[in-house]
């Protein structure tokens, strides 16, 4: 099994391993943090390295995920996105057993779609981006790089979702709107 390597080991780090465990693609070869948090464990996994060991580590594995999550801000994972690509390592997308994926949808590159989340015809999610538990991304929608759907959002048919995006737990979007690049929408909204 290819082994990957997941940077940043918070919260969103411990969904996320829940996903590729159950995906059961690949094999997690440990976590990339802070400096001072090598040697601790999440869930089990090693935190073997920091940022600056990323060029050494690629001699060793290929593939990396970014772990770190979305919610003020997401220039930590926008850096990182870029680092990685410059290094060489391959970001895959990872896609639950138990999200629904429409043959007719794209995921792209470094994107997690996590538990129970639904992407439906003809949509198309682009790089680096969370699709959370239990989001919706319905027909013809675009949610674009960088962008976090947060747990149980609702993104309908046609939204074009600009990038660098946060779209807060429980957020519902109207039919065929365009939500501008680097907007951060509360959890519970509407947005119409
Ligand atoms: O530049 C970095 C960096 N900055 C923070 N490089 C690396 N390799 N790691 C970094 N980190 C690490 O990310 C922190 O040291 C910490 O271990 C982790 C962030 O963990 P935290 O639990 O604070 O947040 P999160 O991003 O995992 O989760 C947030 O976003 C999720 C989407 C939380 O708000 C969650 O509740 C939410 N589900």
């Amino acid at each position: 099994m290819d082994e990957i390597l997941l940077i940043g080991g918070g919260g969103h780090c411990k969904s996320c391993i829940d996903v590729i465990e159950r995906q059961n693609r690949y094999k997690i070869a440990g976590i990339v943090d802070k400096e001072e948090f090598i040697g601790q464990r999440v869930l089990g996994y090693n935190i073997i390295g920091c940022d600056k060991d990323l060029p050494k580590l690629f001699d060793k594995y290929k593939y990396a995920l970014i772990t770190i999550g979305h919610t003020i801000s997401n220039k930590a994972r926008v850096t990182l996105f870029e680092k990685l690509n410059n290094i060489g390592y391959t970001l895959p997308s990872i896609i639950s057993p138990f999200a629904y994926i429409s043959t007719h949808a794209k995921v792209e590159a470094g994107t997690i779609v996590m538990h129970h989340a639904v992407i439906n015809a003809d949509a198309k999610v682009g790089k680096n981006c969370i699709i959370n538990t239990k989001a919706l991304i319905e027909h013809d929608a675009v949610v674009n790089d960088h962008s976090h759907i947060s747990t149980g959002a609702i993104i309908n048919g046609g939204v074009e979702v600009g990038e660098n995006s946060f779209l807060g737990s429980n957020t519902v979007t109207k039919q065929y709107i365009k939500i501008e690049n680097n907007s951060f929408i509360k959890a519970g909204s509407i947005a119409k």
